[in-house]
């Protein structure tokens, strides 16, 4: 199936969280999220960028992602009349990185090819599972109590896997806290978002006791040789988040031994295509993978959920359901049941957006015609 792109929408949504969420990038209260949808001659299709408000996970963020969509992505595709999903990121690929802004081009498009077939995205990349297993990061809390009863609230909801964020003074007390409140069984794991350097080695091996699934991108994000060095000190496994940006480099990652388990997050690497890809070189080196979150609507959960059906996807993921990030979205709400998370099924991305909510979060809206 291919298509002929007629218009793009563009919207500005703020979606407020149910609680505020700190990480060692910032403190968000709100979901800033632009959200596209691609309108054409097989029909429309939905995709949804993941860059934040400011540049602080990674250069992108939602006016950069907008302007480049509008200036620089559109007009490669907008003339192309048999236009297909995996012709996508070829056709961007003159156009140095904004891989999030390219990102939801390319989901929107294969949202509705997809649709336009009647194939839902997980048996277009190749998932089978049927449900997955969600777990829930777990942001900085001014207080241990307050962070014990936020995680005892994740726990009671059902989710399986716990994620603190942490930054430097904010490591192992909580992570000791918790271990000692919930016992040896919790799943447990940690992400840094880059917050320490490699001096701070000695600091991060003081988590090895807590017997932790993971530690998550404790380096800068170029800094794969320190990874590389501090995986060798550590008995705890390294993941990286922030580091992978393409299946190159998640190769090169591994070949170098910055980590032994990835995060996959598809805004992050250009795409779902591409996630598929990163997710292929992992298997292939026997990595588990895990599906990472962007406090995503229900849109790029929808595709999360899809790409987490992949055989690879072992651990895990930032997927939670909808009631964890906000009290109404634009799709209808991704339940847990049973501890886990039914992935769509519905043709394209499965879900339907709720157009009067849309357009009661939407602060900013761009009709662009071909
Ligand atoms: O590092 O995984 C991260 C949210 C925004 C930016 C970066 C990250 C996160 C999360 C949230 O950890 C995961 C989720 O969506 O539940
Ligand atoms: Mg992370």
């Amino acid at each position: 199936m291919a298509m002929r792109i007629e218009a793009v929408e563009l919207r500005r949504v703020s979606l407020p969280l149910v609680r505020r969420f700190r990480t060692s990038l910032g403190t968000d209260t709100v979901r800033e999220a632009l959200v596209v949808r691609v309108m054409g001659d097989i029909g429309e299709g939905w995709g949804e960028c993941v860059a934040g408000s400011d540049p602080s996970y990674s250069a992108e963020y939602v006016d950069s992602a907008w302007l480049t969509i509008r200036q620089h992505l559109l007009p490669r595709l907008g003339g192309v009349p048999d236009l297909q999903a995996v012709e996508v990121a070829p056709l961007l690929s003159a156009v140095k990185g904004h891989r999030m802004a390219k990102a939801a081009l390319e989901m929107a498009v294969l949202d509705a090819e997809l649709r336009a077939v009647g194939m839902p995205l997980s048996t277009f990349l190749g998932g089978a599972s049927k449900a997955v297993t969600p777990g829930v990061s777990v942001g900085i809390t001014e207080t241990i109590p307050e962070l014990l009863e936020v995680v005892s609230g994740y726990l009671a909801d059902g989710y399986r896997r716990v994620k603190l964020k942490i930054e430097p003074a904010w490591d192992v007390s909580p992570v000791r806290a918790v271990r000692e409140h919930f016992g040896d069984d919790l799943c447990l794991q940690v992400d840094a978002n880059a917050a320490y350097r490699r001096c701070d080695a000695g600091e991060l091996a003081r988590l090895d006791e807590f017997g932790l699934l993971m530690i998550e991108q404790p380096l800068d994000e170029e800094d794969l040789l320190g990874h590389a060095q501090l995986a060798r000190r550590l008995a705890t496994p390294i993941c990286l988040d922030e580091s992978i940006v393409s299946a190159r480099s998640a190769a090169d990652a591994l070949a170098l031994g910055a980590c032994s388990i990835v995060n996959i997050k598809a805004g992050r690497v250009g795409g779902y295509l591409e996630a598929r890809a990163v997710h292929d070189v992992c298997t292939a080196h026997g990595v588990p993978v895990w599906c990472g979150g962007m406090l995503e609507t229900g849109i790029g959960r929808a595709a999360n959920l899809a790409l987490a059906a992949l055989p690879g996807f072992l651990l895990p993921g930032d997927i939670s359901a909808t009631s964890r990030y906000f009290s109404e979205d634009i799709t209808a709400p991704f339940v847990l049941r049973d501890g886990q998370i039914d992935v769509p099924r519905g043709p394209g991305l499965g879900v339907e957006v709720v157009e009067a909510t849309l357009e009661a979060f939407t602060s900013e809206t761009e009709v662009i015609r071909i």
